[in-house]
């Protein structure tokens, strides 16, 4: 089966962001590959139209805390979307599904709790060059992949708002 590249996107689709904000949480677990996809991400939102000013970045110990560096942009800042990166690679005990359960869960639960698009950037791979080929390697970057996702839900959460403020 051929695995998709992370950075292809049609061009054309990809909102503009110059009025959006966004918070990225990154993992330090893994940071060779981490910081490849905060690199991604952040490269592919300026592309997209999006200040500077407006991407704020925070760094968590590891990716089970990321739901809580996530819940930490929702409480306490006024972004439109945030972003968790992180990257679980598969050791030789449970710990793996373990966070990775967390952090799916804890995601899941962040978007609905804030009514907010909160991006699942976590690479969940068995070992570290599968990582790397989603980090900017072969693969693409999953970085910018999360970034389109979260352009077009804020974009599409917008859109849900305009609609209501004209009935
Ligand atoms: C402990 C741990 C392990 C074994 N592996 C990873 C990993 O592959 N990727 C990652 O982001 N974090 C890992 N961690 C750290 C946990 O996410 C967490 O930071 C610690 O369990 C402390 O809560």
């Amino acid at each position: 089966m051929a695995t998709k590249n992370l950075s292809e996107y049609v061009l054309s689709s990809v909102p503009d962001g110059n009025e959006m904000k966004f918070g990225i949480v990154v993992s330090e677990w893994n940071y060779d590959v981490t910081g490849a996809l905060m690199r991604g991400a952040v490269d592919t939102l300026k592309k997209h139209g999006v200040q500077d000013e407006d991407i704020l970045v925070k760094h968590v110990p590891g990716s089970f805390e990321l739901t809580l560096g996530g819940q930490f942009f929702a409480e306490y800042t006024d972004v439109d979307a945030i972003i968790l990166l992180g990257c679980v690679i598969q050791g030789e005990t449970r710990h793996f599904d373990f966070i990775c359960q967390g952090v799916t869960k804890g995601a899941t639960d962040l978007n609905i709790k804030y009514n907010l698009p909160v991006i699942f950037g976590l690479l969940t791979t068995e070992n570290q060059q599968q990582a790397l080929d989603r980090a900017g390697g072969r693969l693409g970057n999953k970085g910018d992949e999360a970034a389109v996702t979260a352009l077009k839900m804020v974009a599409l959460q917008n859109n849900f708002e305009d609609e209501i403020k004209q009935d």
